[in-house]
Order: C-alpha cells, then sequence, then structure tokens
C-alpha cells in the first residue's frame, strides 16, 4: 500500500449553478465568479477548474493582450484567497463558429477559429499559472454518420493536439472523454480513445486523460475500471467525480448519490494507485439539484467532498486479509458480502459454514 494521501480538491464555477435547464429558466440568481472564489477555501476546495471564459469574459472581444492582461489578475485573486488554477478548457461549444464542432467542423473558418480560440486558452493558462489544458470535445462528434468523414475528423484532433504542444513547451494535454451530448456520438467516447490520441501525438508523456464519472457510466463502462486503465498506463492526470444514473442525460448527480459502491470502487482504485501523491487533484463535476434554495446550493459539492473522504477511510479500513482470503479462495460472494457490510458498517461477519445450507425439500 502507498503511503497515504492528504487530498486536495477542486470544482469549477460552473458548478454552482442557477438551475437552468432544457424545459425550465434559472431558478437561483446568479453570484459572481469572484463571489464564488471566496467560498471555495471556506467549504475546503483549493483547486479551481476554469473555463476560459470564466477567466476572461467575452474572451473572443479581446485581444491577446488583453486577454493576458484579464487572466493575469485573476490569477492574482486566486494567489490572494491561497487558491491554484487547477486546469483552464477552451469552450469549443457556444460560438456560432462551433455549431458544427471545433477542430472537426466541416468549415475551414471554424475549425480555425476553434484552434485560436485554443491558443488563447493556453495563454490564459500560462498568467494563470498552469500548464494544464483540458479538452472536453463537446461538439467533436456527429448527429448522422454521413455528415462527416470520421477518419479525417480523428486526424483532425490529432493536429490540434500537436499544434497545441508546438505553441507552447510547457502545456500539458488533459482530454476528457463523453461518449456523447451534446452530440449523438462523439469521437472521443472513453479513455482508450483518449490514451491512443496521447500515444500518437508529438509529446505523448505531455498529453494525458481526466475521467469523470458519469460520462464513463453513459458509455456504458464502469468508472473504477477506466481509472484503473489510464492509471496503468500512467495517464490519470485528474478525475471529474460525480455520480449518474443510468443511461440518461448526463445528470452530475452528486458523488455516491446513485451508486454508492461504485463510488467506492473508484476511490479504491485511487487510493490503491497513490493518486494524488504527485499533487493531482480530486476534481469534482456535480450540479445542484433545481430543486435546492439559493442559500442551499452549495451542498451539493460539500457533500460530495465528505462522501469522498469517508470512502477514503472505508478504503483504508477495509480488511485486506480477509479479502486476500477470500480471493484465494475463490469465494467471491464472500468477498461481496463482506464489501457490502463493510460499507454499510456492520461490523461482524457471521461465521459461515462450511457446508452449502439447503433448505431440506430442495437438498435431494
Ligand atoms: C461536460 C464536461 C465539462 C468539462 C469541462 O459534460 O464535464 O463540464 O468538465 O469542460
Ligand atoms: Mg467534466
Amino acid at each position: 500500500m502507498p503511503e497515504s494521501v492528504n487530498y486536495r480538491f477542486s470544482f469549477g464555477p460552473w458548478n454552482i449553478s442557477e438551475g437552468a435547464d432544457p424545459f425550465g429558466p434559472m431558478v437561483r440568481s446568479p453570484h459572481s465568479f469572484m463571489e464564488k472564489l471566496d467560498w471555495y477555501q471556506p467549504m475546503g476546495f483549493e483547486g479551481v477548474q476554469f473555463h476560459d471564459d470564466d477567466a476572461v469574459e467575452n474572451i473572443d472581444d479581446h485581444s491577446a493582450t488583453q486577454v493576458a492582461e484579464k487572466a493575469r489578475q485573476i490569477g492574482k485573486a486566486l494567489k490572494d484567497r491561497g487558491l491554484t488554477a487547477e486546469f483552464v478548457a477552451p469552450r469549443l461549444w457556444f460560438d456560432p463558429h462551433t455549431i458544427d464542432g471545433g477542430y472537426t467542423s466541416n468549415g475551414a473558418a471554424d475549425r480555425q477559429y476553434a484552434l485560436d480560440r485554443t491558443m488563447r486558452t493556453i495563454d490564459v493558462a500560462r498568467e494563470l499559472g498552469t500548464p494544464n489544458i483540458v479538452l472536453w470535445l463537446a461538439r467533436e462528434g456527429s448527429y448522422i454518420r454521413e455528415a462527416k468523414n470520421a477518419r479525417v475528423a480523428y486526424e483532425r484532433i490529432l493536429d490540434a493536439l500537436n499544434k497545441m504542444l508546438a505553441y507552447d513547451k510547457e502545456v500539458r494535454i488533459w482530454i476528457e472523454p463523453k461518449p456523447n451530448e451534446p452530440m449523438d456520438h462523439a469521437y472521443v467516447p472513453t479513455i482508450g480513445h483518449a490514451i491512443a490520441l496521447a500515444y500518437a501525438s508529438d509529446d505523448p508523456a505531455r498529453v494525458s486523460g481526466l475521467i469523470e464519472t458519469a460520462h464513463a457510466i453513459l458509455a456504458g463502462l464502469d468508472p473504477s475500471d477506466e481509472m484503473a486503465f489510464a492509471l496503468a498506463h500512467d495517464k490519470l492526470a485528474s478525475v471529474h467525480l460525480n455520480d449518474q444514473n443510468g443511461l440518461k442525460f448526463d445528470q452530475d448527480k452528486s458523488f455516491g448519490g446513485a451508486n454508492l459502491r461504485s463510488a467506492y470502487n473508484q476511490v479504491r482504485v485511487l487510493e490503491e494507485a497513490g493518486y494524488g501523491r504527485r499533487g493531482e487533484f480530486i476534481g469534482l463535476d456535480v450540479k445542484a439539484m433545481r430543486t435546492q434554495r439559493q442559500d442551499q446550493a452549495t451542498k451539493h459539492l460539500t457533500n460530495s467532498r465528505e462522501i469522498f473522504l469517508h470512502l477514503v477511510e472505508k478504503v483504508r479500513s477495509a480488511d485486506k486479509k480477509l479479502e486476500q482470503q477470500f480471493i484465494e479462495a475463490r469465494d467471491y460472494e464472500a468477498l461481496e458480502a463482506y464489501t457490502l457490510r463493510h460499507l454499510m458498517g456492520v461490523s461482524e461477519a457471521k461465521p459461515q459454514s462450511a457446508k452449502p445450507q439447503l433448505a431440506k425439500s430442495a437438498a435431494r
């Protein structure tokens, strides 16, 4: 077992949202970015996740010099509050130029927009003191297969990665896969796709992945196995812990809210691999329920953090010897029962009889 770590946590300002959904408007009034910044430390968070325009509003309306200057001011605001920028992500899904995608748009001018915007994002990150860029490739995909050449699209994504790596020798790219929404099918749906792109890039050491729980579930995969895969390649740069009730819209529920055992297994995989020892954050990407009142709209963050820490305790206090005995006996029923009891806090497992206990009528 690696030495225990003190985890540090991050979230993005969009995690404190106003409850708007495709069927209804905001139900809470917005808080300014600066107001939100003041809440991080008291809530137990040290890292701030950014979209480029969280740092520089209306980023497209400013020159490169103005963008850098505005980002520098935000960098100072972080420092004053003892906070760290974890990463910056280009918002390549909002502007009319990105209607058909960013790097994979069928329009040459739109592809150029995506690249220019990405380089501005790298400038912003530099000013905020982080080399890390997250690519959530929101609109890199298609609604109908015939609309784009998928093979060319992969080449274009790779080309964009290489341009980023060449633009700034310090930059680190973290690809955040998601299989769908807003697209019917996205081109980078799993961590396997992301890591393949990393290896194919001009500098594999600077490209890795960020895994969001809900995105893995939406791909029909187990989030802890996705994390394990990335960890085995030493390519898990960060996580977006949350939860998700099956194959529905992206719900971004509080961590552990839908499946506590799956949450336990994610924590277990991270903890056992020593994740966090090199300063990696436990990132959250969670959404307050629309029903929350204004003054209660950050509980999803503090609750998710707390559940994570409780689960760390559960991982650390599990009886590893007993688990190993069950594994050696190939008694996975016993291992499962032990895991469930441990999670429920039922301390004593009743001694199991060696003989199978069948009801008399069934035992012929
Ligand atoms: C959306 C993504 C997004 C990224 C950052 O589904 O999770 O929030 O984490 O762009
Ligand atoms: Mg996310």
